[in-house]
């Protein structure tokens, strides 16, 4: 069995309408392990370093300006397969795309108001997750 950790956000759409406890249950539920959470609010720097994949891409502005709005909750969680079933969670970007029973058709407002990310590969979820917790952040579960 390979233990795995993925990189999560709840966006400022979901922290603004108090979501975060249904959405943590939910991850919960599906047999991830909260090891690292803090309440963070992104300067535009912090976010366009963490978008950077999507600089120069005509949705870019409005995505720095959304994930600078208010606070997001970020944290990182471990389970077997963690970055593909946490994405399957999440469900698609868009959530009139979103699977029933996903997060984003639950929850999201929106194709930019999609109320939480989830890292797409192990290699962007160890990128992420360095980018916001230092080592000593990190708790991992016996
Ligand atoms: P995320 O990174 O936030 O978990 O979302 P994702 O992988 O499902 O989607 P991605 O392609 O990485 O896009 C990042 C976020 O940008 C916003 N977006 N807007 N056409 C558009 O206006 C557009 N496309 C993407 C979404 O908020 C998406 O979550
Ligand atoms: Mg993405």
């Amino acid at each position: 069995m390979t233990i795995e950790r993925t990189f999560s956000i709840v966006k400022p759409d979901a922290v603004k309408r108090n979501l975060i406890g249904a959405i943590y249950n939910r991850i919960e539920k599906a047999g991830l392990r909260v090891v690292a959470a803090k309440m963070i609010r992104m300067d535009a720097n912090k976010a366009k370093g963490f978008y950077a994949e999507h600089e120069g891409k005509p949705f870019f502005d409005d995505l720095v300006a959304f994930m600078t709005s208010g606070p997001v909750m970020v944290q990182v969680l471990e389970g077997e397969n963690a970055v593909v079933r946490y994405r399957e969670l999440m469900g698609k970007t868009n959530p009139e795309e979103a699977a029933c029973g996903t997060l984003r058709a639950d929850y999201a407002l929106s194709l930019r108001h999609n109320s939480v990310h989830g890292a797409d590969s192990p290699e962007s979820a160890a990128r992420e997750i360095a980018y916001f917790f230092a080592d000593d952040e990190i708790c991992p579960r016996d």
